[in-house]
């Protein structure tokens, strides 16, 4: 019946369709299983799946096959496939600073049934391993990703400028401060987890920079499992790392490693697949990161790349989670509210009101797959879990999870699936599939679409004019008029950037949130509501939220406006001007000149904008704003107006 209305009215879009807040929707289908997935415009999300039989097709550079990378409109549910040449199994991806998408690594070529071929096989794919593709992603369906010449020969790639020093499988890549990229570790040709024997103990630069490929201890002291090693850029610049049970921060300048505790209870990088998530930075928290992980796998039997070597997926997934400040005064990881159930291959999203959507996994195993007799299909995990939660940071403990008037979904999203944040703060969800190659068998390849809806979904959302194109590291701070002249609605507006980041394997590569700064100034004359918002902090600058695009939303009492996408930094790669923050004014409302009984109205009445000489008898004390006697000249009524005694904030 909805299908049939929808062809019917055709420009009625997915408004025909009810969008209930705290649920699920299904809203389409990519043609291809969501693997990874990033929003490259306010309107379109590219996804990226390994080599496999989709039963979406492109004739391509290298002939007809099935495809394994689209964009996907948001507003239409329609797909256009894009050629990538090479095989981007498990690959990593970051947004450089200026706004140009890469994708990292992958595997090498394979045919039916995921197997390895150094002929020209089923789905025409090149090697992956040392591949870079880049992307600027667009509205007008006129992109394609650029890549370098990748062949059939493992060993003989003649990518350039967009080949790596050597293959990386699961790369982790990070945003560096100059807007440039980090390109961390992997193994050469797959496996469940790392072995010494195929590691890539090293990480190198994009773009490349003569250093090459440089050697890091620490991807060979985590050895079995350190594949996609967990990495957030930290504020004095070293990387918080985070793989097997270690944890670290490395200086790459100095190329220092200062060790951190150890990882409590379990291990959260892959194949455990914790969920993992940087919480917003705000001033409340002095803007200092704090990370977070919960669930992913106390088994501490790795097995080998060939498989875990025992039944993994009757093995709970690991419950608890654990908060770290790796440059904090203390650095111990702390106990967090656990989780409502164990879970592994959680994935977190940041949404712009400050809290945390949680969903996606499984409550048994881990990620990965393989034909073993205790596969469940081919997968490692089972039991999905259906039910999201939501986390709430700035809670008391104790009451960070909530799952109060959430409803499932009806679809497993288990290894390779993923979650990003669209503009409007629904989540999109695709993928599903711990398969080999596509199957419809047990558990089966997932090319369908949903949309996740927050709380706030259907509410009137906040009003603003005057965004910026881009937002600096210090320096002045800029104005947006509020549509309301609410005081209580101005004192409780946020400005906050997110940078949705590059989604896979339950990590977001680079997500990050941070809020701005604000007061307000309410002129009662003109009845215009100026919110002043504080630019990105001078100090520590970019290595508190790298130069790059980002949505930012003005947030009105825990409402998001639609996310609008601004540059952060110059737009450039390279080093990202700092300047110290101007202070705000203080927080102001500018009350409407009280004219006394005893003046004439011809005195007062041509105060600029103050037309309401019917003075309000509450008026005086109202805000704290100091009182305006009248006869003024319209220069003094602003004068008076400006130095109006500030709201303690
Ligand atoms: C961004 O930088 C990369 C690396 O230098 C370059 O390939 C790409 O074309 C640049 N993108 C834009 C939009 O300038
Ligand atoms: C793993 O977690 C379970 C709870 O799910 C606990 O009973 C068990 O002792 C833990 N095992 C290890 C090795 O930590
Ligand atoms: C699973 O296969 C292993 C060999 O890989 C064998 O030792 C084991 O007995 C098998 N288990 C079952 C339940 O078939
Ligand atoms: C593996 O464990 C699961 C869960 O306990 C069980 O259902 C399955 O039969 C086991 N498989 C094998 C091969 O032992
Ligand atoms: C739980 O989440 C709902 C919806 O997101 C929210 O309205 C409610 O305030 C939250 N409750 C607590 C205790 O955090
Ligand atoms: C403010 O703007 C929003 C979004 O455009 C709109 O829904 C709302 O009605 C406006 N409120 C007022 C008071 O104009
Ligand atoms: C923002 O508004 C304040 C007064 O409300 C004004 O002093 C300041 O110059 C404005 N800033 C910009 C960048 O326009
Ligand atoms: C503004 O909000 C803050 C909390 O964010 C509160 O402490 C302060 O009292 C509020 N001020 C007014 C004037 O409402
Ligand atoms: C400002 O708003 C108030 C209350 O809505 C209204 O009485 C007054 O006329 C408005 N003033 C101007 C200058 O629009
Ligand atoms: C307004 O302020 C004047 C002067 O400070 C004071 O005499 C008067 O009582 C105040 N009125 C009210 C309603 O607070
Ligand atoms: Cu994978």
């Amino acid at each position: 019946m909805l299908a049939a209305l929808w062809t019917l009215l055709p420009f009625l879009a997915s408004p025909v369709l009810a969008q209930t807040p705290l649920s699920f929707q299904s809203v389409g289908d990519a043609g291809i299983s969501a693997q990874m997935m990033f929003l490259g415009t306010k309107n379109k999300v590219y996804i990226l799946d390994k080599t496999e039989n989709n039963p979406t097709t492109i004739n391509g550079l290298y002939g007809e096959h099935p495809a394994w990378a689209v964009e996907y409109d948001i507003n239409t549910n329609k797909v256009r496939t894009m050629d990538v040449y090479s095989n981007t199994f498990c690959a990593g991806g970051a947004v450089l600073g200026n706004g140009t998408w890469a994708v990292f690594g992958g595997n090498q070529p394979v045919t039916t049934g995921g197997v390895a071929t150094t002929t020209a096989g089923a789905y025409s794919d090149m090697t992956g391993g040392t591949a870079i593709r880049l992307l600027d992603p667009c509205d007008d369906e006129s992109c394609e990703y650029v890549q370098g010449t990748q062949t059939l020969d493992i060993n003989s790639d003649t990518g350039g400028y967009l080949q790596m020093t050597g293959k990386r499988w699961y790369p982790m890549v990070e945003t560096l401060p100059d807007g440039s990229l980090i390109v961390i570790g992997g193994d050469k040709n797959g496996g469940y987890v790392n072995t010494a024997g195929q590691d890539n103990p090293t990480y190198e630069f994009f773009p490349p920079t003569s250093d090459g490929a440089v050697s890091l201890q620490f991807l060979s002291d985590t050895l079995p499992i350190n594949l996609y090693a967990l990495t957030w850029l930290m504020p004095s610049g070293k990387l918080f790392m985070q793989a097997n049970l270690k944890s670290i921060l490395y200086d790459y300048n100095s190329k220092e490693t200062t060790n951190l505790p150890d990882m409590p209870y379990a291990a959260r990088v892959y194949p455990a697949s914790a969920a993992t998530v940087m919480l917003p930075l705000t001033p409340r928290n002095n803007y200092e990161p704090t990370i977070l992980f919960c669930g992913g796998s106390n088994t501490t039997n790795w097995g080998t790349d060939v498989g875990p070597g025992y039944n993994v997926t009757a093995w709970p997934a690991d419950q608890t989670c654990v908060r770290i400040t790796p440059e904090g005064t203390t650095t111990a990881y702390q106990d967090d509210d656990y989780m409502l159930e164990g879970r592994s291959m959680g994935q977190f999203v940041l949404l712009p009101d400050g809290t945390i959507w949680h969903g996606n996994g499984v409550a048994m195993g881990t990620a990965g797959y393989g034909d073993q007799n205790y596969s469940v299909g081919q997968s490692y995990g089972q039991a999905p879990l259906y039910m999201p939660t939501i986390y709430s940071p700035e809670a008391k403990a104790g009451t960070r999870w909530n799952r109060t008037g959430l409803s499932a979904s009806d679809n497993e999203r288990m290894y390779h699936s993923t979650a990003i944040l669209l503009p409007d703060s629904s989540i999109l969800i695709s993928g599903s599939n711990p398969n080999a190659d596509f199957t419809t068998n047990q558990w089966r390849s997932r090319t369908d679409v949903e949309r996740w809806y927050p709380w706030f979904y259907n509410e009137a959302r906040p009003g603003y004019t005057g965004i910026p194109e881009t937002v600096s590291y210090g320096g002045a701070a800029f104005n947006l008029t509020l549509n309301t002249t609410d005081a209580t609605a101005a004192n409780n507006t946020k400005v906050v950037l997110i940078r949705g980041g590059f989604n896979t394997h339950a990590i977001g590569f680079g997500q990050r949130m941070i809020e701005l700064e604000t007061s307000y100034t309410i002129d009662r004359n003109t009845n215009i509501t100026t919110l002043h918002v504080s630019q990105l902090p001078g100090t520590p600058g970019p290595n508190l939220f790298q130069p790059g695009p980002a949505l930012f939303f003005v947030v009105q009492n825990g409402i998001p406006s639609d996310g609008e996408f601004v540059m952060v930094g110059t737009g450039s790669i390279g080093t990202q001007p700092t300047a110290t923050n101007a202070a705000l004014p203080a927080s102001t409302v500018i009350e409407v000149p009280v004219v006394e009984s005893s003046t004439s109205a011809t005195d007062a009445a041509p105060t600029a904008g103050a037309t309401d000489t019917t003075v309000d008898s509450h008026k005086n004390s109202s805000s704290g704003a100091t009182r305006v006697v009248a006869p003024i000249t319209a220069g003094a009524a602003l004068l008076v107006g400006l130095i109006a005694a500030p709201l303690l904030l």
